[in-house]
């Protein structure tokens, strides 16, 4: 990672605008593009909307469904400014792009969850029209992640098989900003907390270009200046600090400034939350407080948008999440836009971030078979296992350096139900841990999802968390319906094993709850019908209620949400406690009169 992850501002040394709008798109199903040059200018291209994914706008299959190398092109005007750099900057590009500034290779990326970041300034052309081109590619296979596979059709046609529950949305997701930097500049900085008293300490660290001094100051909105300080590091002292939590999030400004005789030459301001978080002695603590987590496990997904960002779409989710008295959610399974957290921030939310390792099982239903316990696929014993390893220690680096700093993120989540009963998972693992602990500045704890076959006998993983974290479908995939009580039963006795094991950690769920359709009601319940998907819940509540180290619970999910066709899903999956268009099911009241007390 070269490129700054910093979210662009505006001031008088930066600026930026937005390249979002109409663009040119052309599918390319023979790979044939680079050959032929449509880097130089798309040869039969339709014009379609950035950031969006693409799948949801067509109406025709063929289009929804495509798989394979897809290509981008806009164009923009450039004044001439030689004083600074002309940095490149996609939110994401699902899953792996190219991208070419006037016919000239500017680089490339693998990932679809991470901004894409290029200092253009070698290839543009100033005062003068430029040509950006972009060839994305949305395959599946066993080394990226998420993980999947494609399957080629008889027709050569090529079609995602992901080894996960969720569509495989792709494109240009997220928005593309052409940003102006100076060319000395801040280019990262991290923070790190510890309360004093009344006082918070602020350790921070930065990370610039060229020999000017830096300095750093933090501002209250109302009190003004609160602390100042020179210096690549140091601490900067806030006397009786308010701290960020949920019920008064409150937020500094924190501000770096390079300067020289002449006046500045670099500007940065970014919001500043102070807050500590531990996970220790069977609890979660905020701030030196215990906390319980009440929420939900999430997807970026809407009609038509799939995975765009949408600013009244997050309103809307965060207004229910308030709506329901929760207090925090998990960005299953690929770290969200940056406005998610941004918002978080602000609103008081809490978000354990996690990165796209799902679906590291070879299973065409992972959910089923994830959910009632399948046998060994062996999957980190592949020979390409090294591969995938190297992308997901990317995606961590990328995911913790672009999240870091936002009192939101309380912890980073590693992996979502990754087989992790056999030596070679651990070997997988066990690096990629020590990886995410030496590179985030706050040590927050780390975790993982769990599925049932992890058991405190079988995983050899779940030490490496700092709070286990556990997706379990009791009266769903397990003993669901007229067996629930059996299902009641089995809990009890897993959570029992869980005891012993935990030795002073906390232990939350990240996943549990039953699929339900929202116009379906049923007396006595069936399975899919809302009074079954309240009395799955009732009971797994009465479960959890029993064992004092469990301190969340995100229900799974918040919303219904697209998924692969196929016999186990109508239409997507519908576990959400909020319908696609975001109206509650009957659930929905359940949880909020919990969460009110809890
Ligand atoms: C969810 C235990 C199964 C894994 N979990 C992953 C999540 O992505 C799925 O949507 C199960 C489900 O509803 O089956």
């Amino acid at each position: 990672m070269n490129e700054s992850l910093l979210y662009p501002c505006i001031n008088s040394c930066r600026d930026f605008h937005s390249l979002d709008g109409m663009w040119k798109m052309q599918f390319d199903p023979d790979s044939v593009g680079q050959k032929e040059n449509w880097q130089d200018g798309l040869p039969s291209p339709f014009a379609f909307p950035v950031p969006a994914s693409f799948a949801d706008i067509f109406t025709d299959k063929e289009k929804r469904d495509y798989c394979g190398d897809f290509w981008y092109e806009t164009r923009f005007h450039l004044d001439a400014d030689t004083t600074r750099d002309v940095i490149l900057r996609f939110g994401s590009i699902t899953h792996r792009a190219t991208i070419f500034v006037n016919g000239i290779k500017a680089g490339e990326h693998e990932g679809g969850f991470t901004p894409v970041v290029l200092d253009i300034t070698p290839y543009v052309r100033f005062d003068n029209k430029n040509r950006i081109s972009v060839l994305a590619n949305n395959e599946l296979n066993e080394t990226s992640i998420p993980c999947g596979t494609t399957k080629i059709l008889p027709d050569g046609r090529k079609l995602a098989a992901p080894y996960f529950d969720f569509f495989n949305y792709s494109g240009i997701q997220r928005s593309v900003l052409l940003i102006r930097v100076p060319k000395e500049r801040l280019i990262d900085y991290d923070t790190d907390m510890e309360l004093q008293g009344n006082d918070a300490l602020v350790h921070y660290r930065v990370k610039k270009t060229g020999d000017h001094p830096i300095t750093v100051e933090i501002y209250d909105k109302t009190l003004g200046l609160m602390a100042r300080n020179t210096g690549e590091e140091g601490t900067l002292r806030v006397k009786d600090a308010e701290l960020w939590e949920p019920e008064n999030p409150h937020l500094y400004t924190i501000v770096f400034l390079i300067k020289d005789e002449h006046g500045f030459i670099d500007k940065f301001r970014a919001d500043l939350g102070i807050r500590t978080f531990e996970a220790r002695d069977g609890k979660l603590w905020l701030n030196g407080k215990p906390i319980f987590l009440k929420g939900f496990g999430k997807h970026e997904d809407f009609e038509i948008m799939g995975r765009t960002f949408s600013y009244p779409i997050a309103m809307r989710d965060f207004a229910c999440m308030k709506w329901i008295n929760a207090n925090c959610f998990r960005t299953s399974h690929y770290p969200y836009a940056e406005e998610w957290y941004q918002l978080a921030d602000s609103l008081g939310i809490l978000i354990i971030d996690e990165v796209p390792a799902v679906g590291m099982m070879r299973s065409l239903m992972n959910f089923a078979t994830a959910g009632t316990g399948g046998k060994e696929t062996k999957f980190f014993c592949s020979d390409t296992v090294q591969q995938l390893q190297e992308n997901h220690r990317r995606a961590l680096e990328e995911m913790i350096v672009r999240d870091k700093n936002h009192p939101s993120v309380i912890a980073f989540s590693i992996y979502n139900e990754p087989e992790t009963t056999y030596p070679e998972a651990r070997e997988y693992f066990k690096p990629l841990f020590e990886y995410a602990r030496s590179i985030d500045p706050q040590k927050r704890p780390l975790t993982g999802a769990q599925l049932i076959n992890s058991t405190p006998n079988t995983c050899q993983c779940q030490d490496l968390c700092d709070f286990v974290s556990l997706n379990r479908y009791y009266g769903w995939y397990v003993m669901g319906g007229s067996e629930i009580s059996v299902a009641e039963k089995l809990f009890r006795q897993e959570m029992d094993e869980w005891k012993e094991t935990l030795h002073g950690r906390p232990l939350i769920f990240t996943e549990f709850g039953a699929d339900t359709y929202s116009a379906e009601h049923k007396l006595p319940s069936v399975m899919w019908s809302q009074e079954y998907q309240r009395e799955c819940y009732e009971m797994n509540f009465r479960v959890m209620d029993d064992y004092d180290f469990v301190q969340g619970e995100l229900v799974w999910n918040f919303a219904d949400f697209q998924t692969t066709e196929g016999i186990m899903r109508v239409n997507g999956n519908k576990k959400g406690i909020f319908t696609r268009n975001r109206q509650p099911k009957d659930a929905a009241y359940l949880l909020k009169k919990r969460w009110e007390k809890k």
